[in-house]
């Protein structure tokens, strides 16, 4: 348990984006703004393959992004956006200033273009180039822990206690044209209820859905269990319920209202950030099948 801010995110690239989050809550910031800044620095990272500009295409060479943000205010989401680099500003801005939760594709483009947002390329020369290889083979087939980053999930607690996430994704590499996963789904890819706490979600977001992940683990948490048990209650739900086990990764991260906090994941190899008034670092989850 931290005393004061939290900020929890997933993978690698979640030390980043809590440095980002910390900056918002050390100048007691509320948690929202602390949540859609974190991640947008990996949105905005052209490097980073999974979220944001750069993110792998569907398999008509398009990138599609996916996210959504929720606090004590309520929620919104994007999905199939295209053209705009931050899906979460704009998830943020469905919550804010639309009447709506979820607002997908060309609508959601049309919304953000109407908000401010710029339309941009998202298509990196160094990402084209991967699609060019992919296509000689053109096999769907993802992959675990694909590099160590996949969808930044983060949950920020600020120095009110109040809690908020955010979650963006360019989904999944080479999936079909218009498919969404469960980062834009809230209570799949993410959930919070300022009571209880928050959950967000990364990895094979079919399987996600279908466990209505997130909302399972805040659920859980209401029950009485710890965070990093209510994930791993979850992730044993799937295991049991799915097939391919040894092709699914899916990783919990939760964060409950008295600042305990835990992840759990299906197979090793998910690592997630946490960064305290204590203490900023990366830490391995444990695995169900480990
Ligand atoms: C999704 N959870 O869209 C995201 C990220 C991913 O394989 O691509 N997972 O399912």
């Amino acid at each position: 348990s931290a005393k004061g801010p939290v900020v929890i995110s997933t993978w690698n690239h979640g030390l980043m984006a809590n440095d980002e989050a910390w900056k918002v809550l050390e100048k007691k910031g509320n948690a929202l703004d602390a949540a859609e800044k974190g991640v947008m620095i990996v949105e905005n990272d052209p490097e980073n393959q999974t979220v944001g500009i750069g993110g792998f295409p569907d398999r008509d060479g398009i990138v599609t992004l996916d996210a959504c943000v929720m606090s004590k205010d309520g929620c919104g989401a994007v999905a199939f956006l295209q053209d705009i680099k931050n899906p979460v500003a704009v998830a943020r801005k469905v919550m804010e200033e639309t009447p709506h939760v979820m607002i997908v594709g060309e609508g959601a483009k049309q919304f953000a273009l109407a908000q401010g947002f710029k339309p941009e390329n998202l298509l990196t020369e160094k990402t084209a180039k991967d699609y060019k290889e992919w296509l000689k083979t053109s096999e769907y087939k993802p992959v675990i822990n694909i590099e160590n980053h996949d969808t930044i999930g983060l949950l920020a607690m600020d120095h009110n206690g109040d809690i908020s996430g955010a979650c963006t994704t360019s989904g999944a590499a080479w999936k079909m044209h218009g498919r969404v996963g469960d980062s834009p789904i809230i209570g799949a890819g993410l959930f919070v209820d300022n009571e209880i706490g928050g959950a967000c979600a990364t990895g094979l977001g079919e399987t996600v859905i279908r466990s209505a992940g997130s909302a399972m683990v805040v659920e859980l948490m209401r029950h009485g269990y710890e965070p990093a048990e209510a994930c791993k209650e979850v992730l044993k739900r799937i295991v049991k319920n799915e097939k391919d086990i040894a092709n699914i990764q899916v990783g919990f991260l939760a964060l409950r209202k008295d600042g305990t906090y835990g992840a759990y994941s299906i197979h090793k190899g998910f690592t997630y950030a946490v960064k305290t008034l204590e203490l900023s670092k990366l830490l391995d989850s444990p695995a169900v099948n480990s």
